[in-house]
């Protein structure tokens, strides 16, 4: 078997985060790599339904999320997480939960103008329209990593670029 290993995503809302994590374990899977994919969404309904979108709540977001993932890298699971995650520090506390050279920060790019643009659930529009509070981008901050072991632009890269230079990391990393 391959070792663990946890591929943290990193970006804003509609910057395509899960479109890529899921491409990426996707391929995983059919190269026989065993990943388990913690995503924003799925994970806010049960686990961590407690908390909402304050500074403090996506916090223990990532928080809790990264202990999670770092127990699926100990039994030897690609763990993929997409947050959006979105202050430096917390990501920075959750790359120390992992052994050394376990974790990869994919940093997924987009102007914050296309992201608006793309829209797929309307909460730009909401946000902008003060229907939404403490909404990144508009109106709570997002931190981009400056120290991101991949970093892929959603707006000028097709989905399959993106995922080669994500899956050359990991091949990398798990030597195979
Ligand atoms: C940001 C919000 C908000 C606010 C609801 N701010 O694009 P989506 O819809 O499907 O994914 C977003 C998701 C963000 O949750 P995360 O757990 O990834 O955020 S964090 O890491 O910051 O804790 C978005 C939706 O939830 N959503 N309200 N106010 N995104």
């Amino acid at each position: 078997g391959h070792r663990g290993l946890c591929i943290w995503f990193t970006g804003l809302s509609g910057s395509g985060k899960s479109t890529l994590a899921n491409a990426v374990e996707q391929s995983l899977y059919q190269m026989g790599v065993h990943t388990y994919l913690l995503d924003g969404d799925n994970v806010r309904h049960g686990l961590n339904g407690d908390l909402g979108f304050s500074d403090e709540d996506r916090k223990e977001n990532v928080r809790r999320v990264a202990h999670v993932a770092n127990l699926f890298v100990d039994a030897g699971v690609v763990a993929i997480t997409a947050l959006i995650s979105p202050f430096h520090a917390d990501r920075e506390k959750a790359r120390k939960i992992f052994a050394p050279g376990s974790f990869i920060e994919v940093y997924v790019e987009c102007p914050l103008e296309e992201c608006a643009r793309r829209d797929p659930k309307g909460l730009y529009e909401k946000a902008k329209s003060g229907q939404i509070r403490d909404f990144t981008g508009i109106s709570s901050p997002y931190e981009p990593p400056g120290d991101a072991e991949v970093t892929v632009n959603t707006a000028t890269m097709s989905i399959e670029t993106c995922v080669q230079y994500i899956l050359n990391e990991v091949k990398t990393r798990l030597q195979i």
